[in-house]
């Protein structure tokens, strides 16, 4: 049996053109379980290659896989209903489609949808598509039954994250992506899944489950063995909390120093694990660990306990003075947009952001996730229903102190006034700037924006 996995493009361009070209791990570890099992799969990563879906001759695949997250969904759509006509069955995953199953086959727009992680589902999927009565055992997935009702079967996690294979690194065709980290090729793997924090903003929590698992330091240090002999010098770890658990943290910096990798890498992590953990910090700053993102999303604690964070402003300080001690790099990110925001907050959290002097600052407009209880809180006030405007760069939906235009014009000088600092600008000269750059230039989208969101 071959199935096909694809991964839509980033259409509104701002990742893409600033050259986050990341590949879809998700699609990664799905091919490495169905190759496993003995399927032949393919997988098209649209943000790298070419792809004319609409004269493709699909005949050839017997199943296609459609990732999507909630800017793509669109797209997802379009290529699954172009598929659909082909009459190839279409099966859509990922963080959007995980969160809407029931109006993606009310719907029409996929035969079948995997809720969560796909890796055992889509094998199950693929082993019983003739066997349509053997749907209701396949945990995480959404189908039509044969009297035309809708079944949502029941979501799980994968427990124990090594009983998975490396991700098919072959099949995503790791070459084609020019990135780099600290002047290095770098590689993105991911060491655990989840994250018990439940902040009212996130969609991991919600998706990759709240009970967090990881993969054993052994099984993710024979992974960075395999990234070395591929020729990578670094590493973004994509995990959801990669800090969570201190003790695996420093078995696997002790495990990167004990292989002599020197990989210069990266990752997520959360204020309290840094301030209570130093030895850990310790730890990864000598085995590589160049930078650390944070997000600190406000400096109004009042902000923060809307958002759920469990974290004062003033403790980002202390962040600072510790990471600057062991020579790590501060990637904070703020959130503009809560239902409380003022103008006068925003000014308090960009001066904060300036004092607080991160290397990389990141701010995004709050956004509601579809799956997230920030959506449920906002579901009857959204102003689009273009999900291309859920890029972290749009207000989305009726804001008591905002109008679209006036939080963007915000969300725009937050940006100046912190990379009018030119150390700050020169480091993220590559990426960041390109995408304020096509913030600033994408006039058209906003004509567009302002139109949809005018009434
Ligand atoms: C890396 C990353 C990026 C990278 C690259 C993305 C890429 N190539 O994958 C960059 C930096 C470009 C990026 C950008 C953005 N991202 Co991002 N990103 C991530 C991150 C940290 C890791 C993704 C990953 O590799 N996960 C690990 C793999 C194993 O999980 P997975 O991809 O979800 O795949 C599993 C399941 O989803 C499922 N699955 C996935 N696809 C499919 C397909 C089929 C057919 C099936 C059956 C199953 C299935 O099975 C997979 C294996 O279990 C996630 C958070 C997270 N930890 O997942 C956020 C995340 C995906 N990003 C998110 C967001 C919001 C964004 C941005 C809008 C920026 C922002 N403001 O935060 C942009 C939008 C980019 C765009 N599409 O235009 C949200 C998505 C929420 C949503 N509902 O859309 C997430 C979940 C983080 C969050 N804040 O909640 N991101
Ligand atoms: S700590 Fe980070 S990953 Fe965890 S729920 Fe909050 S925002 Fe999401």
């Amino acid at each position: 049996m071959k199935i096909l996995l694809i991964n839509p493009s980033w259409s509104s361009g701002y990742y893409a053109k600033a050259g986050f070209g990341f590949p879809p791990l998700g699609l990664g570890y799905i091919s490495a379980s169905l190759k496993r099992d003995g399927y032949n799969v393919g997988i098209i990563d649209m943000n790298i290659e070419k792809f004319d879906y609409i004269h493709y001759d699909f005949s050839e695949w017997d199943l296609v896989g459609i990732t999507s997250d909630t800017v793509r969904f669109g797209d997802a759509c379009s290529i699954s209903k172009i598929i659909k006509q082909k009459g190839v069955p279409v099966v859509l995953g990922g963080s959007h489609a995980s969160a809407v199953p029931e109006s993606i086959l009310k719907d029409n727009l996929a035969d079948y949808v995997i809720s969560g992680e796909g890796e055992e589902s889509m094998i199950e999927l693929a082993r019983y598509l003739k066997e349509p009565e053997r749907f209701s055992s396949i945990n995480n997935l959404a189908y039509i039954d044969k009297h035309g009702q809708i079944k949502i079967n029941q979501q799980t996690f994968i427990k124990d994250l090594d009983i998975l294979p490396f991700p098919d690194r072959e099949s995503l065709k790791m070459h084609r992506y020019k990135l780099t980290f600290e002047g290095r090729p770098v590689a993105a793997m991911i060491t655990s899944r989840g994250c018990p924090f439940n902040c009212e903003f996130c969609s991991c929590s919600q998706f990759m489950g709240m009970k967090w698992r990881r993969h054993s330091a052994e099984r993710s240090i024979e992974e960075m063995k395999i990234l070395k002999k591929s020729g990578y010098d670094s590493i973004i770890f994509f995990d959801d909390n990669f800090t969570m658990d201190p003790r695996r943290v420093i078995e696997l910096s002790e495990g990167m120093i004990k292989n002599n990798f020197k990989f210069k890498w990266w990752a997520f992590s959360r204020t309290e694990e840094i301030l209570r953990h130093q030895d850990m910090v310790e730890s990864m700053s000598a085995s590589g660990c160049k930078m650390l993102f944070v997000g600190f999303e406000s400096a109004d604690d009042s902000i923060l306990k809307d958002y759920n964070k469990k974290l004062t402003s003033n403790k980002a300080f202390e962040v600072a003075k510790v990471l600057k001690k062991y020579k790590i790099n501060l990637y904070a990110a703020f959130i503009i947009g809560s239902l409380s925001e003022t103008k006068k907050t925003i000014k308090k959290s960009v001066q904060f952001a300036q004092k607080l002097n991160p290397k990389i600052v990141q701010f995004s407009i709050l956004t509601p996730y579809p799956g997230t209880r920030l959506f449920e809180t906002l579901k009857n006030k959204i102003i689009t229903n273009d999900w291309h405007f859920f890029d972290g760069t749009h207000l989305v939906f009726k804001h008591p102190n905002f109008s679209p235009k006036s939080l963007r014009g915000e969300f725009l000088k937050a940006y100046i006034a912190l990379y009018k600092n030119p150390k700050r600008f020169m480091y993220i000269s590559k990426g960041l700037y390109e995408v304020v750059k096509n913030s600033i230039r994408s006039i058209g989208m906003e004509k567009y924006y302002k139109k949809v969101v005018s009434h």
